[in-house]
């Protein structure tokens, strides 16, 4: 590329906290890393968003663990506005606390928290407070935080697969699940086309992976890196591909990487946890910096239904 195209623009940047000098989008830590839980029925509540892709990890693992009798849930709107994540009433409603917003729950734990206010959250309605508000680690405490008021046939991470599961997520995690993110919300060409670049190249070599094998790890079931990956190319070609310029290929030109994404979705349980409505109003409706007159695409029409020959 050129040299005017290499510039960092003067673009007003999405996110300008987590902007970089050099237009870079630099993703908060999350602030609540509690991982002990006492595994008990009706103490836990989970605050999620069907929208998010972060918030899928842990809506999927309820249900993959059967925990649904026994963690509550309430979803936020999935259209934000200045004032953060919202319950605006009807199935946007937070019956365990009442909050109006998602800030209060971030507030009544720590009244001094002044970050971006993100879902998920693990509440504990014993104490009042927010547990964790990291994805990844709420994934681990719903595959074994609750003891025997879990499924525990369902293992999402095999002590044996560990090490394996640790690098593929590392690499998933840098370059596709914040990769699309760090591309579509820069205000720098150059790192734009970096991170691009990068994402595709990793979905190049999953895309290799998965034709030698079902699932990411060498395992026969789907652990937490497959679910990780899923929920980002669920919102692939609906969202990413435009929204946030990923555009070199799309999810459905890569023949394994599509039928994995459709042997995940046809899992049980797992359909209904894909609001594909909710997630492109998230997303074309509350990022006015990349899409200033909020328009949201009526395609592509996608068949996740469609038989995916894997297996
Ligand atoms: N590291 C967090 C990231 C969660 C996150 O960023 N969630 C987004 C939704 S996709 C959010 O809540 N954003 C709120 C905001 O940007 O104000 C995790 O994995 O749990």
């Amino acid at each position: 590329m050129g040299s005017t195209s290499t510039s960092t623009s003067t673009a007003t940047p999405a996110f300008s906290r987590e902007t970089g000098d050099d237009g870079s989008f630099q993703r908060q830590d999350s602030a609540f890393r509690d991982t002990t839980i006492v595994p008990e029925a009706g103490r836990y509540h989970l605050y999620v968003s069907y929208a998010c892709p972060w918030a899928h990890r842990a809506i999927i693992a309820r249900r993959l663990k059967g925990l649904e009798d026994v963690i509550s849930m309430s979803v936020v709107d999935p259209v934000r506005d200045e004032r953060g994540w919202a319950f605006t009433g009807g199935e946007f409603t937070d019956p365990v606390n009442g909050f109006g917003f998602l800030s209060e729950a971030y507030h009544a734990s720590d009244p001094s928290f002044d970050a971006r206010v993100t879902v998920p959250v693990i509440w504990d309605k014993e104490e009042g407070r927010i547990v964790n508000n990291e994805s990844g680690d709420v994934l681990r405490i719903l595959n074994s935080g609750f003891s025997d008021l879990a499924d525990n046939t369902v293992d999402l991470y095999p002590e044996i697969l560990r090490p394996e599961i640790n690098a593929i997520n590392r690499r998933v995690y840098d370059t596709v699940n914040n990769g699309v993110y760090k591309a579509g919300f820069t205000t720098s060409q150059e790192t734009y086309e970096r991170e691009a670049y990068a994402l595709f190249e990793t979905l190049d070599w999953l895309e290799e992976r998965l034709a030698h094998q079902r699932y990411l790890a060498s395992g026969d079931v789907p652990t937490e890196a497959d679910w990780r990956l899923f929920t980002t190319l669920v919102r692939f070609d609906s969202v990413y591909v435009t929204h946030f310029k990923c555009n070199l290929r799309r999810l459905v030109d890569y023949p394994n990487l599509w039928g994995f994404t459709r042997d995940l979705y046809q899992s049980h349980g797992i359909a209904d946890t894909v609001k594909l409505d909710q997630i492109k109003a998230h997303y074309f409706l509350t990022h006015p910096q990349i899409n200033g007159n909020r328009l949201i695409p009526i395609g592509p029409d996608l068949d996740f239904e469609e038989p995916h020959g894997r297996g």
